[in-house]
């Protein structure tokens, strides 16, 4: 007697499936706004809410699959007989499952190894580009306008009122079989259209992120806007790339428009609390000594490149030439783009890895990647490592850095 309370079988499914439903545009939507490079300027604070609100939905999905799992043996048994429709299922269950599985490790990587994130990146991306396109087809070839007339719900005033065989509608019926139906036609033009709207960027994204196309250094990208001349000269164990080259590849990040250095302004400044403030010109800061050494660089958002070979000078060396006065606690990096900045601790700014660099795997850094100059922090995540560095400035209190102020953790040790 109990059970009459308890929904349908059929009404469970439909409940599920629009809940679903729902669940994936939310999700499509926020995750695009993530990943969507010129956002992250104009949203600001904002991504911090968008990420966490993009994780919780995510992880809704999993009460969905468990509130499915029970109803699961009989819907594919109810559909044994529609092996396209079973298809569908179990494409749509898979895509799911990998979402939220992957997505999980990227919710969770600073308890992870960053190769999982960074796979786990690789496969969230990956079912991306093969699920939404194929969802959108899903949900616009069966709506009620592309299914047949005489299918969809018939209405009193319908002009055209529905005629199974033919006889009551407009059309003669003598009319003869169509080379293609209305449903073919339908789904045919929204799958070409579908992929022709997305296929050239994901093979943009395909030959970025497993052929490699930016050759050896992971940096793609075409000429450098940047002119900075004389270009610098590699040193020996940057032109051999000690580490072999680069390992994976960068996604060019950037709050502002994408700025450009010419060697005829360019400067770089050192000043604060220090007793020898300096300021370089391209000529003159191409001659301070320079050190080659590899390491790996990780984004917080999961993306790592492996075995950079950078050549630069070590933070450390221009802080001592300097000569850091006792009052000076911290290290503000400011970018020549006039919106980013960071900071270090003394102590931080003076591991011996952190690096002002200018080459990458032997070649100038390109504009994209924070050419001519940027810092790299390889014990922390890449947002310490401030892209067209042009000004280090001493300085007696803390600074909280673009990201640190839009919900980025103070702490980026990797
Ligand atoms: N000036 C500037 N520096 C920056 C950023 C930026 O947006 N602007 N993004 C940071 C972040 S979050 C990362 S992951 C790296 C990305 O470096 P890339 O664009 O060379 O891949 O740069 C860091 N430094
Ligand atoms: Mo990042």
């Amino acid at each position: 007697m109990g059970d009459r309370k308890k929904p349908g079988f059929g009404k469970q499914l439909a409940d599920l499936h629009r809940w679903n439903a729902w669940l994936v545009v939310a999700l499509a939507a926020s995750g695009l706004l993530l990943s969507w490079g010129a956002a992250r300027g104009w949203l600001g604070e904002g991504r911090a809410w968008v990420k966490q609100l993009h994780i919780y939905l995510g992880l809704v999905t999993a009460i969905l699959l468990v509130l499915y799992a029970p109803l699961a043996r009989k819907h594919l048994k109810q559909l044994r007989n529609r092996p396209r429709q079973r298809g569908n299922l179990v494409f749509v269950f898979a895509l799911l499952a990998g979402w939220l599985l992957s997505g999980i490790i990227l919710w969770q990587f600073r308890h992870l190894p960053p190769r999982w994130s960074n796979n786990a990146l690789v496969v969230h991306d990956l079912l991306t580009w093969g699920g939404l396109p194929y969802l959108v087809y899903h949900s616009v070839t069966r709506m009620r306008w592309a299914k047949k007339p005489e299918k969809r719900a018939v209405r009193p005033d319908a002009a055209e009122p529905a005629s199974p065989d033919g006889t009551g509608g407009l059309h003669p019926a003598a009319s003869p079989q169509p080379w293609m139906s209305r449903k073919q036609f339908i789904q045919w033009s929204v799958g070409i259209a579908l992929t022709a709207a997305v296929a050239p960027s994901f093979f943009r994204w395909l030959g970025r992120s497993f052929v490699g196309t930016g050759g050896p250094g992971g940096m793609a990208g075409g000429a450098d806007p940047n002119r900075m001349l004389p270009a610098p000269e590699p040193l020996p164990d940057s032109v051999r790339v000690i580490g072999g080259g680069a390992q994976g590849r960068f996604r060019v990040y950037t709050v502002t428009p994408l700025p450009t250095f010419d060697s005829g302004s360019w400067t770089f400044t050192l000043d604060g609390l220090v007793d020898k403030p300096g300021r370089w010109n391209w000529e003159q800061f191409l001659k301070l000594e320079r050190v080659v050494q590899v390491g790996d660089f990780h984004c917080v958002t999961g993306w790592s490149v492996y075995k950079n070979t950078w050549e630069g000078i070590p933070l450390a060396r221009l802080l001592r030439e300097a000569g850091v006065k006792p009052e000076a606690k911290y290290v503000k990096f400011y970018s020549g783009d006039g919106e980013y900045t960071d900071a270090l601790s003394l102590d931080q700014a003076n591991m011996d890895d952190v690096l002002v660099a200018v080459l990458h795997d032997g070649k100038p850094i390109h504009r994209d990647y924070g050419g001519p100059v940027r810092l790299i922090v390889p014990k922390m995540y890449a947002y310490k490592s401030v892209k067209w560095l042009e000004r280090i400035e001493l300085i007696d209190r803390p600074h909280t850095g673009y990201w640190e102020a839009r919900g980025y953790d103070n702490d980026a040790w990797v």
